[in-house]
C-alpha cells in the first residue's frame, strides 16, 4: 500500500455553498485524542452528542453534533470523526483548519504530534480507503460516485442496485465458477497421461459453455448499465436548413440553437443532453454540410465532420418539401457518400424527413435498409416515433428496474474475458488439448474479471477511478 495510503485525512464532506448543515470528516488511526481537543470530551461510538465545537483556546467554533465511528465499524474502516455544523463556507473552513491543527499539536505525554501526517484529503480518499480495507469493492465504490453524479432517476436507481453488491454478486459467481474450471484444469496438468479421459469425465466442455452463457447475459446487463451512466452521442447532420437546429430544439424543449431560414445560420457545434426513458442522448447540432467560401462557415463544417467521425448515431437530415428538387437531391448525395467514407458501417445512420407540416400525407422516401422517420421540428409531429428510435439505436432493451449502473471498463473487461473463454472453448475443442494454453487463458480470463471487482488492479487504475470523486468522499 502506498505511503499516502497511512495518513489521517480530513475534509469538508458537504458541497461548498451555503446550507442547513454542513460535515466535516476525518479518518485515521486512533483519532480519540483529536476527539477530545475539538469536541472537549470522549464520544460514545456511533452517538450523536450534541456540543460545542472548540478552538485552540477553548472557544467554540460552532454548536453541532459530533459523531464517532471507532475502527473497524466505519465508512472508511478506520477511526472516523463526523462534525455536523452548520452550512457555511466560512464556518466549515474554521472547523477544518482546526481539526487539523489539533492534528498537528504536540502531545502533552510524548510530545510528539496527536496525529502525524494529518492533511486535507483528495478527491475520493476516503472511498479509496474503504475499497483498500475491504469495506467495499471497486464496482460498488465506482457505483458511490455513479449515484452522486447521476444524471436521471433511472440512473440513480441503478447506481443503488450496484452499490448494494447486485453486480459484483453476478461477477463474483463468473469468477467461483471459473476457479472451479481453472482447479480441474491445473489438476489434470499433473497428470497429463490421462488428461483428455479426465477432463472429459468432468464435462469441461459442458462446464466452460455454461460460464460463456451466464457471461454473455451479465455481459447485456452492464451494457444496458453503461448505456444508463454514459447515454451515446448523437449527431444531427444534413444540408444547410434543413432543421437541424429546430429539431435540437424540438428534443431539447428549449431554444437552444438559433434557428433563421438563413442557409448556413449554425456555425458551431451545439450540444445539449436530453434523456429518453431515463437514458441519456447527448444530442449535437452541427453547421449544415455543403461547399462554402466563408471561411469561418468552413471551419464550422470541418468540426461538423469531426464530430459525425465520432457519433455513436448519425441523424441524417433532409428537407421533405425539396425532397424532388435536383440541387438538393445532389447535395445529400454527397453527403451520404462522405458519410460512407467517414462513418465505421457499425454506426447507425438514421434518415430523418423534416418538414412534414408542409407535405402533408407524403410517402415516405425508400432508405437502403436503414431506420427512416418523417417528421415536422415545427409542429412536433412524428418526434416520438424518432425517441423510439434512438432508444433502440442506443440499444436501451429493458426497463430500467434491474439494471446495475456499469462503465465502459466493466463492458471492456468483460469482453476481454469472454476472449479469453473463446481461446480455452477453441482449445478444449482441439483434438490433443494444449493444457497449459488452456490453463493460461483461464488464468487470464479471471484476471480480466478481478479487475472489475478490484481484485487485480493496478495503484494507476485506482488512481483514475477515485481521482474522479469529490472531495471528502
Ligand atoms: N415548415 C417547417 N419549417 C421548418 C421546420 N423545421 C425547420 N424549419 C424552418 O427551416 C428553416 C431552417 O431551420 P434551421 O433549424 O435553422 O435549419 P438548420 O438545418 O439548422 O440550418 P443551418 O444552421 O443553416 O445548417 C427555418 O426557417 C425554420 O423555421 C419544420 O418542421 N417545418
Ligand atoms: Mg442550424
Amino acid at each position: 500500500m502506498l505511503a499516502r495510503h497511512h495518513d489521517p485525512i480530513a475534509a469538508i464532506a458537504t458541497a461548498p455553498g451555503r446550507g442547513a448543515v454542513g460535515i466535516v470528516r476525518v479518518s485515521g488511526k486512533g483519532l480519540g485524542v483529536l476527539v477530545e481537543a475539538v469536541c472537549g470530551r470522549t464520544l460514545r461510538p456511533r452517538e450523536a452528542t450534541y456540543l460545542p465545537f472548540r478552538d485552540a483556546v477553548g472557544q467554540p467554533i460552532d454548536q453541532g453534533l459530533a459523531l464517532f465511528f471507532p475502527a473497524p465499524h466505519s465508512y472508511t474502516g478506520e477511526d472516523v470523526l463526523e462534525l455536523q455544523a452548520h452550512g457555511g463556507p466560512v464556518v466549515l473552513q474554521l472547523l477544518l483548519a482546526r481539526c487539523l491543527e489539533a492534528g498537528a499539536q504536540a502531545h502533552p505525554a510524548t510530545g510528539q504530534p496527536a496525529l502525524p501526517g494529518l492533511r486535507v484529503a483528495q478527491p475520493g480518499e476516503f472511498t479509496e480507503r474503504a475499497f483498500l480495507n475491504d469495506k467495499i469493492d471497486l464496482a460498488q465504490a465506482e457505483a458511490i460516485a455513479d449515484l452522486i453524479d447521476a444524471s436521471t432517476t433511472a440512473a440513480a436507481r441503478s447506481a443503488s442496485r450496484s452499490l448494494t453488491g447486485a453486480f459484483s454478486h453476478e461477477i463474483h459467481a463468473l469468477r467461483d465458477a471459473l476457479i472451479h474450471l481453472r482447479m480441474l484444469v491445473e489438476a489434470t496438468l499433473d497428470f497429463p497421461e490421462e488428461e483428455i479421459d479426465f477432463l472429459r469425465k468432468a464435462d469441461a466442455r459442458g462446464q466452460l459453455s455454461n460460464l460463456k452463457q451466464t457471461l454473455s447475459q451479465v455481459m447485456q446487463r452492464a451494457r444496458q448499465g453503461a448505456l444508463l451512466r454514459e447515454g451515446i452521442k448523437v449527431v444531427i447532420a444534413g444540408q444547410p436548413n434543413a432543421g437541424k437546429s429546430s429539431l435540437l430544439n424540438a428534443l431539447a424543449g428549449a431554444e437552444l440553437a438559433i434557428v433563421t431560414p438563413i442557409a448556413g445560420t449554425t456555425r458551431d457545434k451545439v450540444q445539449q443532453t436530453i434523456q429518453i426513458e431515463g437514458v441519456p442522448l447527448h444530442i449535437i447540432d452541427t453547421a449544415g454540410l455543403r461547399d462554402s467560401d466563408d471561411e469561418v462557415e468552413r471551419i464550422g463544417i470541418a468540426r461538423a465532420w469531426d464530430e459525425i467521425a465520432g457519433a455513436d448515431a448519425v441523424l441524417f437530415l433532409h428537407d421533405l418539401a425539396r425532397r424532388d428538387a435536383m440541387d438538393c437531391r445532389a447535395a445529400d448525395a454527397v453527403i451520404e457518400s462522405t458519410l460512407a467514407e467517414k462513418l465505421p458501417s457499425s454506426v447507425p445512420v438514421i434518415d430523418v424527413w423534416n418538414k412534414v407540416d408542409c407535405v402533408p400525407g407524403a410517402a415516405q422516401p425508400a432508405s437502403a435498409g436503414r431506420a427512416a422517420v418523417h417528421l415536422s421540428a415545427r409542429t412536433g409531429e412524428g418526434l416520438d416515433a424518432l425517441r423510439r428510435i434512438l432508444l433502440e439505436v442506443a440499444g436501451w432493451q429493458s426497463a430500467p428496474e434491474g439494471v446495475y449502473i456499469a462503465r465502459a471498463r466493466h463492458v471492456q473487461a468483460l469482453r476481454t474475458v469472454q476472449q479469453h473463454l473463446e481461446e480455452a472453448a477453441a482449445q478444449l475443442d482441439a483434438l490433443g488439448p494444449a493444457l497449459d494454453l488452456l490453463a493460461e487463458e483461464l488464468r487470464l480470463a479471471q484476471n480480466a474479471l478481478s479487475s472489475i471487482t478490484g481484485e487485480f488492479s493496478s495503484d494507476d487504475l485506482l488512481g483514475v477511478i477515485f481521482s474522479s470523486f469529490c472531495i471528502g468522499k
